[in-house]
């Protein structure tokens, strides 16, 4: 009785270990990372998707509600920093690239998440 636990144990053990190496596996060629990207309606959608329509990059989803980027993308082609900053040329700002004022004030109304949330989400603490 007792061998058969430490056996279950065993099996236990190694399973969660090749569970655990399996996605390192698969991310030697793609990587899915998720981004907070800031805007606020569907046109924000379409742009921040739009700008990641590039080389390297296989989807690119994000959510206005979230403000989450889900991206999946080869690391060999493209970096995730490179990710942000196409998304901030456009006009949108990430945790850590910022659009430049002059893009982001190019912006339609609808879309200037800086001043106005137009999507119903409390973010009153993300105001500087
Ligand atoms: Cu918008």
């Amino acid at each position: 009785m007792k061998t058969n636990l430490i056996i279950i144990f065993i099996i236990a053990l190694f399973a969660s270990v090749s569970y655990a190496q399996t996605p390192a596996t698969v991310s030697a060629k793609v990587v899915t990372a998720n981004l907070k990207v800031y805007g606020n309606c569907g046109m924000c959608k379409s742009r921040i998707e739009k700008a990641l329509d590039t080389k390297g990059v296989k989807q690119a989803k994000w959510n206005p509600t979230t403000k989450n980027l889900e991206v999946v993308y080869v690391p060999s082609k493209i970096t995730e920093r490179k990710i942000q900053e196409l998304v901030s040329a456009v006009g949108h700002d990430t945790d850590s690239t910022k659009a430049p004022d002059a893009v982001y004030a190019k912006l339609p109304f609808c879309c200037l998440y800086r001043d106005h949330d137009h999507s119903g989400m409390d973010d009153n603490k993300k105001h500087d």
